[in-house]
């Protein structure tokens, strides 16, 4: 699919560096397939045409609001366009209709209130700057647009490391929801850090302007789902290495709408809390944000729970990360309890909630020594026996039966049960099991308290879905919950790379052009390989799991058997037990895409893809290779490619004629503008083409062929050579 451009000595190009990914420079000289380049950096570099690509001449100096809008649509464009916009606060910027929103990680003023809110209302995408309200407005209006789209289903990905099976149900669900009722959607996804939570507060926030009624009633139920972020946030997120306020735990939440189009209800599920990080936090990260709200609470709260400095809690001090920069977690206390107020839960259940997080640190200052029988255990000194004592009463449970639960374990054995004493350190992994359990389990009350006070509106007309989910993942040892995690997102790939490509071919139709031969990436081999039943590896692992002489090395030899000739499939040389799958964010192949659009999801789901700028979390700082990598992985180059397969660059005639009326200035006299256009594209030369109702449709590289044209008209003229645009295609 890669077309060609031209390039001539003198003029401007791209070249890859190792810091900054691209570099721009003049070429200096051609010399058959090696070109040489000055770069702005002041370097001289050699390379091979094919890794050079052309930049453009007439970039605009605020870039473009819309990637389709580049003149020469390549990944060094991609990045420029995205720099510039970042260093004016530009933070959105469009990819057809997916947006992309680079994480400024700084307040950026007046762009997010109701006064923006008005001015976004009902106006079409593209028509204002980029911005998640025109994506939640646009989703919402479509519900209206076409009275049969009567459910509206927005899916809002987010960070999450331990979602994954529920989560791959509840898409396959909306999958069929979609199916039936031909839904919306909107997937906010990018890594941890990348700003998908802030987003979809952003979206939330608008839906519920759209969908709030007027008067200010505090505790309306657009006002109870906005709030629910507060509190979800301070019993379910974390500073970890790469977030500040990392969301800890997989949501999804469902926003009902009735037949005026106002909030009636709403429904929050969360999935599988990270709950290891109740009693386990590395250095410097943190545990959940409550733990330390609460011992900065007013002096009567935290005596009240016999708390104080964080530094004396086993299950706080195992980092020394007690602080968060600009957060005043005294303040932070009372806006949880005010959040709280608003989603419905009383003052009595807030004790009782405080209650049980103070109870889990002092369970956690818990040590236990041997006890007086072999195998035994028991509280080792008083001060663990003053904290076992606080947290009985805390628990407001007998002190006895509290230490029993650490310190014996009891079997159950063709009816009988037998109660077994259990040595020191078996006792303290019963303490940090319960812990774990009793935070969780407090979380999803919280959870189910939330949604009893806002109600179910059974009778809604549409609904509004936000879904949380994790990107791509890879580390150095990647287990089961990586395999899990990136399986999900080959799901998302690939309901993504389909969109995209309906996108396209709805721009094609309506222009009247034709797209018919345009390919796409597609992963569902890969996604078989997997998930396919029988014969799947989640198939064979789940029958590996019955057999209880299953070993890891049974379980490889077993993939290794039935995949052995599988494309997708690899058993690294040395090892037993590993295996390789090559799946989208490595690895391609094509396939026609007449096959596939029968396959393609008849949904119109609506993206928000969140870049996060650098790793140390600062405002002005753009890593332009850490960025490229997740545009990648995101699927977002992958997302040009599939327009650069077709006409990525698209000019309306007015514009299109005035840019290249030199080739033939007769043409300003026609008034048949697309017979005007058409007149230039011949004088250039140009092949392939296609003019569509209002605008001219370019493949990749022919705005630089007519460029090159518009030059040598103009009186440069030079070697011609030809340059690849798009590496990876
Ligand atoms: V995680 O996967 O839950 O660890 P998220 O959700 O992708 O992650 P989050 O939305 O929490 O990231 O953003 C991280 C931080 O970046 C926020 O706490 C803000 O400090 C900052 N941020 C993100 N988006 C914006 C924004 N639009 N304006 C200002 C922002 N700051
Ligand atoms: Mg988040």
């Amino acid at each position: 699919m890669a077309t060609s451009a031209n390039i001539i000595v003198g003029s401007q190009v791209w070249v890859e560096d190792p810091e900054v990914a691209w570099i721009d420079g003049d070429v200096l000289s051609i010399n058959d397939r090696e070109i040489k380049v000055k770069c702005s950096s002041g370097k001289e570099v050699v390379t091979n045409v094919s890794r050079v690509y052309p930049k453009d001449p007439e970039f605009p100096e605020c870039g473009v609001d819309d990637m389709t809008k580049l003149a020469y649509l390549h990944e060094p464009g991609v990045l420029q366009n995205l720099k510039c916009r970042f260093d004016m606060d530009e933070i959105y910027t469009y990819t057809g209709n997916i947006l992309i929103a680079v994480n400024p990680f700084k307040r950026i003023p007046n762009i997010y209130n109701r006064d923006v809110m008005d001015r976004y209302k009902g106006v079409d995408l593209g028509d204002l700057s980029p911005h998640p309200y025109a994506i939640a407005d646009s989703a919402y209006r479509h519900s209206f647009l076409f009275p049969f789209f009567f459910m509206l289903l927005i899916l809002i990905i987010e960070f999450q490391r331990n979602i994954i099976c529920m989560r791959i149900k509840d898409f396959s669900e909306c999958r069929q929801m979609v199916h039936e009722r031909i839904s919306q959607s909107i997937l906010v996804s990018g890594e941890s850090g990348a700003g998908k939570t802030e987003s979809t507060k952003n979206l939330m926030q608008y839906l519920a302007y759209m969908g709030g009624r007027s008067g200010g009633d505090e505790r309306s139920v657009e006002q109870k789902v906005l709030e629910s972020n507060p509190v979800l946030e301070a019993f379910g997120n974390a500073k970890t290495v790469r977030n500040n306020n990392s969301s800890r735990f997989g949501k999804f939440v469902e926003i009902q709408f009735n037949e005026q189009g106002k909030i009636s209800g709403a429904a929050i599920k969360t999935y599988l809390l990270e709950r290891s990080r109740v009693c386990q936090v590395s250095d410097p990260e943190r545990s959940y944000h409550c733990f330390y709200m609460l011992c900065a609470a007013p002096p009567e709260v935290s005596e009240k729970y016999k708390l104080g400095n964080p530094r004396t809690f086993h299950y706080l001090n195992q980092s020394n990360c007690y602080e968060l920069a600009g957060v005043d977690e005294s303040k932070e206390y009372l806006t949880t309890k005010q959040a709280m107020e608003v989603v419905g839960i009383s003052s009595d259940e807030q004790e009782a909630i405080f209650r049980v997080v103070a109870a889990i640190l002092h369970i956690g200052n818990i040590g236990f020594s041997r006890g007086n029988e072999p195998d035994s255990s028991q509280p080792k000194d008083d001060k663990s026996r003053f904290h076992l004592k606080t947290a009985a009463e805390l628990f407001m449970c007998d002190e006895t039966a509290l230490q029993d639960s650490f310190c014996k374990r009891v079997i159950v054995t063709r009816g009988e049960s037998i109660r077994k004493t259990l040595d020191p350190n078996s006792a303290a992994l019963n303490r940090d099991a319960l812990a774990k359990i009793v935070y969780s389990r407090l979380f999803d009350w919280l959870v189910s308290k939330i949604n009893n006070s806002i109600g179910q509106d059974a009778n809604s007309k549409f609904l509004i879905g936000l879904l949380d989910i994790y990107g791509f993942e890879s580390f150095k040892t990647n287990s089961f919950e990586q395999f899990c995690i990136n399986l999900t997102n080959e799901k998302l790939q690939q309901h993504f790379n389909q969109h995209v490509f309906k996108m396209e071919q709805e721009e094609y139709t309506k222009e009247e052009i034709d797209w018919s031969y345009i390919e796409f990436v597609d992963n569902q081999d890969i996604l078989d390989l997997i998930e396919k039943k029988p014969g799947g590896i989640i198939a064979l692992l789940d029958e590996a799991c019955m057999f209880p002489r299953s070993t890891h090395s049974t379980f490889a030899e077993k993939l290794y058997q039935t995949f052995k000739d599988h494309k997708r499939f690899n058993k690294p040389k040395l090892s037993k037990t590993d295996f390789t799958i090559c799946h989208y964010a490595g690895s391609k192949f094509k396939q026609q895409l007449q096959a596939l659009l029968e396959t393609l999801s008849h949904t119109e789901p609506h993206y928000v893809r969140c870049v996060k700028p650098n790793n140390v979390l600062k405002p002005a700082i753009f890593e332009n290779q850490n960025i490229l990598q997740q545009l990648r992985c995101g699927g977002v180059m992958e997302a040009i490619r599939i327009s650069c397969a077709g006409f990525p660059t698209r000019k309306p005639f007015a514009e299109f004629i005035e840019r290249f009326k030199v080739l033939a200035p007769e043409v300003t006299k026609l008034s048949d503008e697309a017979k005007a256009s058409r007149i230039l594209l011949e004088k250039a030369n140009i092949k392939g083409y296609q003019v569509g109702k209002t605008k001219v449709f370019l493949r990749a590289g022919q705005m630089a062929e007519i460029d090159a044209r518009r030059s040598e008209v103009l009186g440069r003229s030079a070697v011609v050579i030809q340059a690849k645009f798009l590496a990876y295609s």
